[in-house]
């Protein structure tokens, strides 16, 4: 699948960032994610910083490395619950299988010999890609679950709804560093995984544009943000501790950053594409 050889290419060429641990272009994209973990989850840019995070990794598939084809989306509804029988894991056609023995390293498939340096959490260490499917939590990315979501009336509930648990569900769907909320995007399915969740917000937008293409809010630092954080830090954008518009998506050298307003409508001046349904 050409997806696939893009991302490898993406494995062969060299780290442009300096991100500590980081040897190859993709490992750049997977040390955005670390160093924006901690203010872009369980906050109101979480969504707009996947949804750019995952829009310049594909930018990169395209732009380094040749790829003509589009982002794929992994729709787990569809495989929620089972994830362990989905096709996604095929050791030929797909990304591999599960994790065996002690260390959950995959051993079939395109990335078996990648060696990982991110991770986990904030360490840097030299690691095989791991997985540990669990049925029983994939089902969190289940139909009801989806649709419940779209039902919400409000950016903050829907919001909340979609980080819940579809985005948990797929995450720890597939175990091993895909539950890893800090260096999760070492695996590949990251991209598939988060392009879904990113479809989910962008469905709920749908249906009440224009209103939703503006619609934000929420608070800019984490429940677990240490008191003088929420005292001090200041967030490149936001005028307090709501996130806005105008706040900033650090890409941290990766590529551009750019405000939350910029990534607001899939259907605008920078971002320019569609979701398509499964068959
Ligand atoms: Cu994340």
């Amino acid at each position: 699948m050409e997806y696939i050889d893009a991302e490898l290419c993406l494995m062969r060429l060299p780290a442009k960032t300096g991100h500590k641990g980081t040897v190859t272009r993709f490992d750049d994209f997977q040390a955005v994610h670390v160093q924006g973990a901690y203010l872009n989850h369980l906050v109101g840019s979480f969504l707009p910083f996947h949804r750019l995070l995952v829009h310049n990794h594909e930018t990169a598939l395209r732009e380094e490395c040749g790829y003509k084809g589009y982002q794929p989306y992994w729709y787990e509804q569809k495989d929620a619950g089972k994830f362990s029988s989905s096709e996604i894991f095929d050791p030929v056609y797909g990304f591999g299988g599960n994790g065996v023995g002690n260390g959950n390293c995959i051993t079939d498939g395109p990335f078996a010999k990648y060696t990982n340096r991110l991770g986990p959490g904030y360490e840097v260490t030299n690691h095989c890609m791991n997985r540990k499917i669990n049925d029983e939590t994939s089902s969190g990315a289940s139909p009801n679950n989806v649709n419940k979501c779209m039902s919400q009336p409000d950016w903050l509930s829907a919001w909340n709804c979609i980080e819940g648990a579809p985005h948990v569900g797929g995450h720890d769907g597939v175990g091993g560093q895909m539950s890893d909320g800090v260096a999760s995007p070492g695996d590949p399915l990251f991209y598939l995984h988060h392009a879904w969740i990113d479809k989910l917000w962008w469905d709920w937008q749908a249906k009440n544009l224009p209103a939703r293409l503006t619609e934000m809010g929420g608070s800019n630092l984490p429940p677990s943000a240490p008191p003088e954080d929420v005292q001090n830090k200041k967030i490149p954008g936001d005028p307090g501790r709501t996130t806005t518009l105008n706040h900033v998506l650090d890409m941290h050298g990766t590529m551009d950053n750019k405000i939350i307003a910029d990534v607001m409508n899939i259907k605008g001046d920078f971002l320019c594409f569609e979701y398509v349904e499964p068959a």
